[in-house]
């Protein structure tokens, strides 16, 4: 069988290619290659051939395919496995359906979902082909205290990636979101998966809004989403920034593991989205209001109401003020 990766790299390293020089130097025939091409060509690739000067690859598609997403990815572990899909219900689903035979680290694609979720059940807007959504599952050694924290080490490791990529960084609104301009334009979705109190797996999905132009969301959202391309003016490349995120979620990963989550919680309180604000927490038993004040140790929401301060662990915030977003 051809490599997916190797066909494109020989396609894109000249100009003209002929179909015998492809064949030398894959081991495979002329009809194998001639075969190949076709498939590249169905998954979007244009290539054009030409009379005795051979095959001219055009275009690549606009498609997460983990080979391309994978082409330079300097992870150990993060990204190694990509499973992709056209379409979904839902990546943190389809995870949890594999996780048996899934190895850590492994990374859940799809151009759409149908039933895309957020916390609570509630949705998660994910059309094709101009967002990324995604799950990567972890198999944690952290006491289950911890790990409510991951979700901020993947915010922090987003925030950065996109830092990095499009020059525009994006803040943490505590416990899963970030935001840019006042606009949500990721939301973290961390489930965890065990047996009697013992955490064997942990997914995170993400989902991050590239290249949707405002009238692409649904009327409700309007107000409050947004994408990159939006806010940035430019067509997002998705397989750069995503490949940037793995490499940077695992770094951070790695670094909670080996010495805590300091570096995590400090990045949470100084690119905040929250903290300084009057926020209603609506924390499933309770709601409470106050003024944010600080992210604890351990992660939680710390809150000032009327001189005291509580501690929330997780919840959904609402601004008081709304001018304030
Ligand atoms: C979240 O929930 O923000 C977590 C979203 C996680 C989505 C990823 S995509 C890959 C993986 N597979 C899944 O099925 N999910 C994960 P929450 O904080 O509950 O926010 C949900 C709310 O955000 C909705 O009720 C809407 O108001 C809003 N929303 C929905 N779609 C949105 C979008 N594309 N962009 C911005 N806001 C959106």
């Amino acid at each position: 069988m051809i490599k997916i990766a190797k066909i494109i790299d020989l396609l894109a390293q000249t100009e003209y290619i002929s179909g015998e020089d492809l064949a030398d130097q894959l081991g495979v025939t002329r009809a194998a290659v001639w075969k190949q091409i076709e498939v590249l060509r169905e998954l979007g690739y244009e290539i054009k051939a030409f009379p005795r000067k051979g095959y001219l690859l055009c275009s690549k598609p606009d498609r997460l395919y983990p080979w391309e997403v994978g082409k330079g990815l300097n992870t150990q572990l993060v990204g190694k496995n990509m499973e992709y899909y056209d379409e979904l219900p839902s990546t943190n689903l389809q995870a949890k359906e594999m996780l048996g035979s899934l190895s850590e680290g492994t990374v859940i694609l799809a151009e759409s979902q149908t039933q895309g979720r957020g916390r609570l059940g509630r949705n998660w807007f994910s059309p094709p082909g101009i967002g990324i959504w995604m799950s990567l599952v972890l198999s944690p050694k952290l006491p289950p205290v911890e790990l409510p924290k991951l979700t901020l080490v993947a915010a922090v490791a987003l925030s950065q990636a996109i830092f990095e990529v499009l020059g525009v960084r994006p803040l943490v609104k505590w416990p899963n979101d970030l935001y840019l301009n006042g606009r949500k334009i990721s939301g973290i979705l961390t489930e965890l998966v065990g047996e009697m109190g013992r955490l064997e797996y942990l997914i995170l999905g993400v989902g991050i809004n590239a290249n949707q132009k405002l009238e692409d969301f649904p009327e409700e959202l309007r107000d409050k989403a947004g994408s990159l391309a939006m806010i940035c003016g430019k067509q997002i490349d998705r397989k750069v920034l995503l490949r940037r995120y793995l490499e940077l979620m695992e770094e951070e990963y790695f670094r909670a593991l080996r010495e805590g989550f300091a570096q995590t919680l400090e990045y949470c309180r100084k690119y905040t989205f929250t903290l300084g604000r009057k926020v209603v927490v609506n924390g499933g038993v309770k709601t409470l209001s106050g003024t944010a004040v600080g992210i604890a140790e351990d992660g939680s929401l710390i809150l000032e109401q009327n001189g005291k301060e509580f501690k929330v662990i997780t919840g959904d915030v609402n601004l008081i003020n709304k001018e304030q977003e």
